[in-house]
């Protein structure tokens, strides 16, 4: 594999552990701010964000290239309340939506076909982690001020595993 591709690759990889980093440290939070729904998302998330680095680190050896791993960087420990920690999620998937769209442009200048097609997973899944963001983020912006709102809505996050997230 290209040599500048293959960096690209592996520093994605520090991108996903460091979004399941970042989503651990919410659900911490959330854990200790006794709202169990929203640490369940968000440690689902995590889990998630570790699958995604683990896509990356099969297809960089299915390819006969060498995983690199870098220091991940300190996430926050905490946020104001459920809404700025869900804000702060999707302003992270809109920028790692932005790191694939430049992994994806970066294939087609070294004219790395297999590796574009690759990515195309990731295009796709982009589209449906900022989704599921955001709407939590709108929802939370309905309630306002409103405990029994925040009530339900952590009952409804807590019960992602049941069909509501994504991969
Ligand atoms: Fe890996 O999609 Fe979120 O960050």
């Amino acid at each position: 594999m290209n040599d500048k591709m293959l960096k690209a690759l592996n520093d994605q990889i520090r991108e996903e552990l460091s979004s399941a980093y970042l989503y651990l440290a919410m659900a911490a939070d959330f854990e200790d701010k006794n709202l169990p729904g929203a640490a369940a998302w968000m440690s689902q998330q995590a889990q998630e964000e570790v699958a995604h680095a683990m896509k990356i680190y099969g297809y960089i050896n299915d390819k006969g290239g060498k995983a690199v791993f870098d220091a991940l960087p300190k996430p926050q420990e905490s946020w104001n309340s459920m809404l700025d920690a869900f804000k702060a999620a999707y302003k992270h998937e809109q920028y790692i939506t932005d790191c694939i769209n430049k992994l994806v442009k970066q294939a087609r200048e070294v004219d790395d076909t297999s590796t574009e097609i690759f990515l195309q997973w990731f295009v796709t899944e982009q589209v449906e982690e900022e989704k599921s963001t955001d709407e939590v983020v709108q929802k939370l912006q309905m309630i306002g001020d409103s405990k029994n709102g925040l009530f339900m809505i952590d009952r409804e996050l807590g019960g992602r595993g049941a069909g509501s997230g994504s991969e």
